[in-house]
């Protein structure tokens, strides 16, 4: 996907600090540390447009961020903060609830990437969100990052031992890598399907009009 322009546009906490704008949105959540920021900077072929850190926790607010695609088409992509993280006071954690599912009912959320560690596959936090999302009329997209800290017979193991756990197939999640960046183009090919209006199909130029006799020429 070619990306044209990304801008981080605010922080907000409670949906009356949300940009009031008419784009459709596609939102990251995840374990604390599992690598959501590092995932969108990627995507959008940034360095640090969003802070990464080796703490976790460290997203604590809900950011907005826009991307012109090579396209023209707009959306937004919203970092949310990390869930999990188990040195985080119960004040906190029921913050984080409120605000994240505050969001999850913004209407023009149209999917969640779900981020989570290949090597740790799901865990009960995840899958209390993704059980959440039909509520909300979210469709999540799962995405299993740091497989570049595999090599490439154990990711493969892992994939097998994924689907087979969470009774998927391999075409319902994608293998990621912000190293690399493997599995970018299935990302947001994913996300283009779920999030952005289709490409008017590309017009074929009309065929020359040969009158009769001039055809002949030549001939
Ligand atoms: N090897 C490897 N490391 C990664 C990858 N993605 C992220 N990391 C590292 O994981 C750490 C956390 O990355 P972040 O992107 O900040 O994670 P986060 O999920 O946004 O963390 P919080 O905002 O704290 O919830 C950083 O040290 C990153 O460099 C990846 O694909 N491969
Ligand atoms: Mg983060």
């Amino acid at each position: 996907m070619k990306i044209k322009n990304s801008a981080f546009i605010k922080s907000a906490i409670k949906p009356s600090h949300y940009p009031e704008w008419d784009l459709p949105e596609v939102a990251f959540a995840g374990r604390s540390n599992v690598g959501k920021s590092s995932l969108i900077n990627t995507l959008l072929m940034r360095k640090a447009l969003v802070k990464v850190s080796r703490t976790p926790g460290r997203t604590q607010h809900i950011n907005f961020f826009t991307v012109q695609l090579g396209d023209d088409r707009e959306l937004s992509l919203v970092d949310l903060p990390g869930y999990g993280f188990a040195r985080v006071p119960a004040k906190i954690k029921s913050e984080w609830g409120t605000m994240v599912d505050s969001y999850l009912g913004r209407r023009l959320l149209k999917a969640l990437v779900i981020v989570m560690d290949v090597r740790r596959g799901m865990e009960d936090d995840d899958r209390q969100l993704i059980e959440a999302l039909p509520h909300f009329g979210v469709q999540p997209i799962l995405v299993f990052t740091k497989a570049d800290k595999l090599s490439r017979n154990k990711a493969h193991q892992r994939l097998v031992e994924i689907t087979r756990d969470l009774k998927i197939s391999n075409d319902d999640l994608i293998l990621f890598s912000s190293h690399t960046r493997k599995g970018r183009e299935k990302l947001w090919e994913r996300i283009a399907e779920l999030c952005l209006p289709r490409l008017a199909p590309s017009v074929e130029p009309e065929q020359p009009v040969v009158e009769a006799g001039q055809e002949a020429k030549g001939a």
